[in-house]
């Protein structure tokens, strides 16, 4: 064997290392996207399990505009959603939350562990 053919076969397998490196698949991600539909004046659902990391989006189906508040209007987390408006949110706790405008319009978020 000459010098020039054990240098193709290192070359050969650092480069099989290196592709086999570059594509072993990533542990998925577990974050989920989770969505709570704002219709009737309710939250659908009112009590959603989620995990740190997954995203809750909220979306207005009234025609009357509501918010995600903690417990008063004026703690929102979100701007005041109009019809069709989105309002977005990355969990890193579990949350009690209401409608500022309609304080009887309750939700939670539950950290599943
Ligand atoms: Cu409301």
């Amino acid at each position: 064997m000459n010098k020039r053919s054990i240098i193709s076969i290192i070359l050969g397998a650092i480069l099989a290392v290196v592709v086999s490196i570059a594509t072993s698949t990533e542990p998925e991600s577990t974050a989920i996207n989770h969505q709570i539909v704002i219709s009737g004046f309710q939250f659908e659902p009112n009590e959603l399990k989620v995990s740190v990391g997954d995203t809750v989006t909220w979306v207005n189906k009234d025609i009357v505009p509501h918010n995600i508040a903690i417990d008063t209007k004026q703690k929102a987390l979100s701007s005041d959603l109009q019809s069709g408006d989105t309002f977005v949110y990355k969990v890193n706790k579990s949350l009690a939350y209401i409608c500022g405008f309609h304080p009887s319009m309750k939700g939670k978020l539950i950290l599943s562990q």
